[in-house]
């Protein structure tokens, strides 16, 4: 039985860096089918039946450019095993908005806080434990660059994926916003292929379009979703795309709050 673990992480995060190190001389380069997005695949050193598949870089599950449309199709249809979330942890804030939604796609995942070694010399701090219970999921940290912790994530990557355990997310949305997911979910309960429900919920109240064409709901599943969209963007005066969007920096900002210390906070933000 081979193992697929994706590699997925914002543009310069050191996914690179990191695929290089597991992956050594094993690597395939092509393209993505039909589009011109350049496809990695390895082997995991020493492991034969260990795939890593590094994904374009992205800011977002969004299917607004090309790589966004690559990596989340990938993600969500060929379902890899588990995901580590590269990030640079030196901007953690940036990276933890993509984390967010890696965390609800119902796949285990590992974060490995890349670029640690900037972090430190940065006279920063992260406090991996308060951000594993603020976030549901196993974190290491690494430096690519000189191959610290790089195994030790691809090794919690496949013991997660050989105990099937998905990521737990700690996040909840507003209560408007969670029972507006929870009215969705029932509406579509049984007609989501193999689709993660609550992931999916959240897209339709999104409204996010790719997702609508492709599932193709019949009408009537349609209107009682959108009449739920419509209900929730009045009652919080938004449109559902930031009403998410915001409530996922307030998220954010809390982990920032509990979870790190930045040295020259005022310095850095003045710049
Ligand atoms: P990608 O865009 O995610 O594939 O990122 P790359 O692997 O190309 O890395 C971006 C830059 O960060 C390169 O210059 C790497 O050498 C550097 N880099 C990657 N990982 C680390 C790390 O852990 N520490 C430091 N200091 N630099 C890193
Ligand atoms: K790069
Ligand atoms: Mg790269």
């Amino acid at each position: 039985m081979k193992v697929k673990i994706a590699l997925a992480g914002n543009p310069n995060s050191g996914k690179t860096t990191m695929f290089n190190d597991l992956t050594g001389s094993t690597q395939y380069v092509g393209n993505w089918p039909g589009v011109t997005v350049e496809k990695k695949e390895g082997i995991l050193k020493g492991q034969k039946e260990v795939i890593i598949q590094d994904l374009p870089g992205i800011y977002s599950l969004s299917p607004y450019t090309l790589e966004e449309v690559v990596a989340r199709g990938y993600l969500i249809n060929e379902k890899p095993d588990a995901i580590i979330n590269i990030i640079d942890a030196s901007n953690i804030e940036r990276n933890l908005y993509l984390s967010t939604q890696l965390l609800e796609l119902g796949i285990p995942v590992v974060m490995a806080l890349n670029m640690i070694d900037v972090v430190r010399k940065n006279g920063d701090t992260i406090d991996i434990q308060k951000l594993k219970e603020l976030l549901g999921c196993e974190i290491v940290e690494t430096s690519a660059l000189k191959g610290i912790g790089s195994k030790e994530v691809a090794q919690k990557a496949v013991e997660l994926a050989n105990a099937k355990k998905a990521a737990a997310p700690k996040h909840t949305f507003g209560t408007g916003v969670e029972d507006a997911l929870t009215k969705i979910e029932n509406t579509v309960k049984g007609k989501t292929g193999n689709l993660n429900e609550r992931w999916l919920a959240i897209k339709l109240l999104e409204q996010d379009e790719k997702v609508m064409e492709e599932l193709s709901l019949d009408g009537g599943t349609l209107k009682a979703v959108t009449d739920i969209v419509k209900e929730c963007e009045d009652s919080l005066q938004d449109d559902g795309e930031s009403i998410i969007t915001n409530e996922r920096y307030n998220y954010i900002s809390k982990i920032m709050k509990q979870a790190v210390h930045k040295k020259n906070r005022t310095q850095k933000s003045a710049t």
